[in-house]
């Protein structure tokens, strides 16, 4: 029978198929290879008792997240909180840029919308201008929590996003009922408290699958060539060719059409500095794995 992973719990790991959750156990020879199984992946699975099983096979991976790690998913929503804890842009951009190189869809969920500070009202705009699906939401009021079903409704996604920003919060307040649990940010330092420990996949009323992660704070970036980093910067694309030299990696080169779109004001400077931030990431990166 083939499932869906749910979630992995102690020695177990929690299954759907054929519209139950089995408790299963690993073949042997998947704990002599350490392969890491993720909510979200398909696996083949044996009853051998009621409700249990075993866990035979896993199928390809269509995509694969590390951070948060979940398998299959079509969309990333990328939750940050217009209050507290305060959003970290560099972050932000990572997570745009990671699901980019993955090839995996962005939604930027703006939270706490009910208690939005007024520093970061702005913010929304700015990433809707650049080109990204922004959505304003508010776990409290529910304020946007619709389109937020809609935007989740028949796919295979995952929240990523800091500890505290309201992940759990807005699986809540979408399926009243799941009791998912969360906690306050702390007083000091406005900071999550990491309430969710494991990623784990959720079945939609309307269809569809959504992973509830723990929320992180640093991110990783793939192993991608200096070259392409401009290219998941959706608002440098269109300037593709436009340098005067064609290996231009856009920091100091004369003649750079990037360079005089930041200070013409038409790409915004934080972006180009994560731009920067992540081009010297990535040749570092290649000088490790030569
Ligand atoms: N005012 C307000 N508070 C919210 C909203 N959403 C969540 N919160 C509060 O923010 C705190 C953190 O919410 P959680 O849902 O636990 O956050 P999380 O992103 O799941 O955090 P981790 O599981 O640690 O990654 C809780 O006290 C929530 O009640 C919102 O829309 N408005
Ligand atoms: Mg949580
Ligand atoms: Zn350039």
């Amino acid at each position: 029978m083939e499932g869906t992973l749910l979630r992995r719990y102690g020695g177990f790991y929690y299954v759907e198929s054929g519209g139950q959750v089995w408790t299963c156990r690993l073949r042997g020879r998947f704990r002599l290879q350490e392969t890491v199984f993720l909510p979200g992946d398909r696996v083949e699975i044996k009853p051998v008792g009621p409700g249990e099983g075993v866990i035979e096979e896993l199928k390809p991976r269509r995509t694969c997240l590390k951070r948060p790690a979940v398998a299959n998913v079509e969309q990333v929503i990328i939750v940050f909180a217009l209050r507290e804890p305060p959003p970290d842009l560099e972050l932000l951009d990572r997570l745009l840029f990671l699901s980019a190189v993955e090839d995996i869809e962005a939604v930027i969920v703006w939270n706490k919308a009910d208690i939005i500070k007024q520093d970061y009202a702005g913010l929304p705009e700015l990433y809707r201008q650049i080109g990204y699906h922004n959505l304003i939401t508010s776990a409290h009021t529910g304020q946007g929590i619709d389109e937020l079903k809609a935007v989740l409704a028949g796919r295979v996604s995952t929240f990523a996003g800091p500890s505290g920003v309201g992940k759990s919060s807005l699986l809540n307040a979408i399926q009243p009922g799941l009791n998912l649990r969360t906690a306050e940010v702390s007083s000091k330092g406005g900071r999550g408290r990491h309430t969710t420990r494991q990623a784990e996949l959720i079945r939609l009323p309307e269809g569809g699958w959504v992973a509830d992660t723990p929320g992180f704070s640093r991110l990783d970036l793939p192993a991608i060539a200096r070259e392409e980093v401009a290219a998941y910067f959706p608002e440098m694309e269109p300037l593709r060719g436009s340098c005067r030299y064609a290996s231009c990696l856009h920091r100091g080169e004369p003649g750079c059409a990037v360079v005089a779109a930041v200070e013409a004001g038409l790409i915004i400077k934080h972006r180009y500095e994560h731009y920067l931030t992540f081009l010297a990431e990535v040749i570092a990166g290649e000088r490790s794995f030569p």
